[in-house]
């Protein structure tokens, strides 16, 4: 682990915890930490003693999105593509965390803005400090929300408060988004640290091959019919209790004792 770099990586009994660590631009993105951010989640999706992601910030923000400074306008020539930016960067991520079927925990600590608010609303269990806000800061520049934004701000809030915020960029406080569903929950800022730490252990001790089940289930949800998911939940039931954490998990029930799933 080295503090200089743009993202910090470090696993802990099955947490593989990612920090984004560009504190002095409030973790924006640049070309070497959106790289470094991209390879942190390849490993946590095909390292096998990975069973579940912490991510959050360093310093004040969790991440002010793109970083604005590396393409000012005054010094380039001609309009930049930023389709290729979001092609090479952010949408492999974003792919990535969606896919990967291990959950991903996100500890919002401070303010969350452009690709960063929708980075962190793209993991599976969102927490965040009652001190922090939520911005679709795009419109305010030209863009539209990327990273998966106008995607999941519509299934997590509806067009009339999807539309709103991207369209005015007014931040959202923290108990403001998990009041109207769109994170799981508001904490005091000084246990923020400590709750998602506990929850992301408490992931990692779990049924990791069931909890990506479900993950993949309720992602799935989103487009089919409910026939279609009666059958995708019977195969995916039938696949659960095959596995050895599922025996594990009745054995203790039955034996009056806490299991001790390993991820199978
Ligand atoms: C920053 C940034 C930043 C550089 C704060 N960049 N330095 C776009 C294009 C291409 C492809 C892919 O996708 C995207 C997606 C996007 O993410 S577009 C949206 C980009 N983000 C924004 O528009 C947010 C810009 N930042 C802000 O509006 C504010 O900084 C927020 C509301 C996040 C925080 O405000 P404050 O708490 O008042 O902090 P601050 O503005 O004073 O910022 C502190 C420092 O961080 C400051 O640097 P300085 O050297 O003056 O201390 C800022 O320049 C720097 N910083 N965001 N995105």
């Amino acid at each position: 682990m080295n503090s200089d770099n743009p993202v910090i990586t470090t696993l802990n009994d099955g947490v593989l915890a990612i920090t984004l660590n560009r504190p002095d631009k409030l973790n924006a993105f640049n070309a070497e930490m959106s790289e470094a951010f991209l390879q942190a989640f390849v490993r946590a999706d095909e390292d096998n003693t990975v069973r579940a992601v912490l991510l959050t910030g360093a310093g004040r923000a969790f991440c002010a999105g793109q970083d604005l400074g590396d393409r000012d306008p005054r010094k380039m020539t001609e309009p930049p593509d930023l389709g290729h930016t979001i092609e090479t960067y952010y949408n492999p991520v974003l792919r990535r965390m969606r896919a990967m079927e291990k959950p991903i925990i996100c500890a919002v600590n401070g303010v969350a803005a452009g690709a960063g608010a929708n980075i962190a609303l793209a993991c599976d269990i969102v927490l965040a400090a009652r001190s922090a806000k939520f911005i679709q800061a795009f419109s305010k520049i030209g863009l539209i929300p990327d990273s998966g934004g106008t995607w999941i701000l519509t299934r997590l809030l509806g067009e009339a408060r999807a539309k709103a915020l991207a369209m005015t960029a007014e931040p959202l406080m923290a108990e403001t988004a998990e009041q109207w569903g769109m994170i799981w929950r508001a904490v005091d800022d000084d246990t923020l640290a400590v709750e998602s730490q506990t929850l992301a252990a408490k992931m990692a001790a779990g049924p990791t091959a069931g909890l990506g089940m479900i993950k993949s289930a309720i992602h799935q949800a989103a487009t089919q019919s409910l026939d279609q998911q009666l059958d995708l939940e019977r195969d995916l039931q039938r696949e659960a209790g095959r596995s050895e954490d599922y025996a594990e998990g009745v054995t203790a029930f039955l034996e009056k004792r806490a299991p001790v799933f390993k991820g199978r």
